[in-house]
């Protein structure tokens, strides 16, 4: 399989042309995207290596998984990739083409190159805890990746029974930040269970990626959603503690209302070729005042009349988003 390298900036372009067009085809090219989804037949659930599981959505055979290579002529596909397949020889199959993807999400690796992680996604459900404990620099990172990717965002506070002895009022007031910036906080317990009702009610009809640091309870909290994936799960995350990478390739887990995507932990996330307007872009409550700066090369430092500065003033903005916003930015312009 081609692996490609992405930059974010190339792979939102890409999804913006994949949302019109289809990219590929077995056909002689005249098919309509409209024809090529409709052919669709499976979904890829998971992905080894040269190889990948796709679930079968033909009435006939639906939810059987068969292993399958891909033509040389596709892109890389993900998890989540709507494709037509094929039977081939033994028990495997081929996949013959890709369909639309609505949506792409993707990291950066520490060489700044997108390694895509799911498609078709609804949601990014981006988990905390208080162990490994959540900065907010990494949690605005992986904001202003979804954002420019234009995915929903939700904030979810795991471990909350480990809460109730630690800094409880620090992480409250971290995570009231992101209240005030208008995103939905969850504070759920995958070990006891609370708070996972009304996360599980946001997620109704949705197909939704599980992001954040390795060890915060990605896996955990899917083995506490599902019924029956509980065991597919488990094989997946083996004895580990926190911290410990288990979790080897994004994976598509069925549950009654709504799909999850449990991604691979990672240790860091990293920007790397992101501009400085995705930068302000994902800073929701920062974005809209830019354009009232006097000037338009405004950086928000010490310009007269910037409208970041003074909505500092007055508590529209944070000091901590606003430092993390110039972190980020620092930061990428280090590696450049
Ligand atoms: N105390 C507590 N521990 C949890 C909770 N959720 C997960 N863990 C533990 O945190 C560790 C990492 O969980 P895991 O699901 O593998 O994290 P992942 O890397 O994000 O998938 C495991 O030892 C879990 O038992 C929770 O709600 N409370
Ligand atoms: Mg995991
Ligand atoms: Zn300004």
């Amino acid at each position: 399989m081609s692996k490609r390298k992405l930059s974010r900036a190339q792979a939102a372009r890409i999804v913006e042309k994949q949302k019109n067009e289809l990219i590929s085809d077995t056909a002689s090219g005249e098919a309509t995207a409209g024809a090529l989804q409709s052919r669709c037949n499976g979904r890829i659930i998971s992905h080894f290596g040269q190889q990948l599981d796709v679930e079968d959505l033909d009435p006939a055979g639906r939810g059987e998984i068969i292993r399958c290579h891909q033509r040389a002529n596709l892109p890389a596909l993900v998890t989540g990739d709507l494709v037509v397949w094929q039977q081939g020889e033994a028990e495997t199959g081929v996949i013959l083409a890709l369909g639309d993807r609505k949506s792409l999400f993707g990291r950066l690796n520490a060489a700044g190159n997108m390694k895509l992680v799911a498609a078709n996604v609804d949601i990014v459900l981006l988990v905390i805890a208080p162990r490994p404990q959540a900065f907010m620099n990494l949690i605005d990172r992986y904001l202003v990746a979804i954002e420019s990717l234009h995915l929903q965002a939700l904030l979810v506070m795991n471990k909350l029974d480990l809460l109730e002895n630690e800094k409880a009022d620090e992480m409250d007031k971290m995570l009231s930040i992101y209240e005030q910036v208008g995103y939905a906080v969850y504070r759920v317990s995958a070990s006891d269970g609370r708070g996972i009702e009304s996360l599980e009610t946001a997620l109704n009809g949705k197909t939704t990626v599980l992001v954040g640091q390795s060890g915060v309870g990605k896996s955990a909290l899917i083995n506490r959603f599902g019924l029956e994936s509980i065991a597919t799960v488990g094989e997946l995350s083996t004895a580990h503690d926190q911290g410990t990478h288990t979790t080897t390739t994004a994976k598509l887990f069925h549950l009654s209302h709504y799909d999850l995507i449990d991604s691979p932990g990672i240790r860091e996330f990293s920007l790397g070729q992101v501009t400085q307007q995705q930068v302000l872009d994902g800073f929701k409550e920062m974005k809209s005042l830019a354009s009232r700066c006097k000037f338009r090369d405004c950086s928000h430092q010490s310009e007269p009349d910037c409208a970041i500065q003074q909505a500092l003033v007055t508590g529209e903005i944070h000091p901590q988003r606003l430092a993390s916003y110039f972190q980020i930015l620092q930061s990428r312009e280090s590696k450049q």
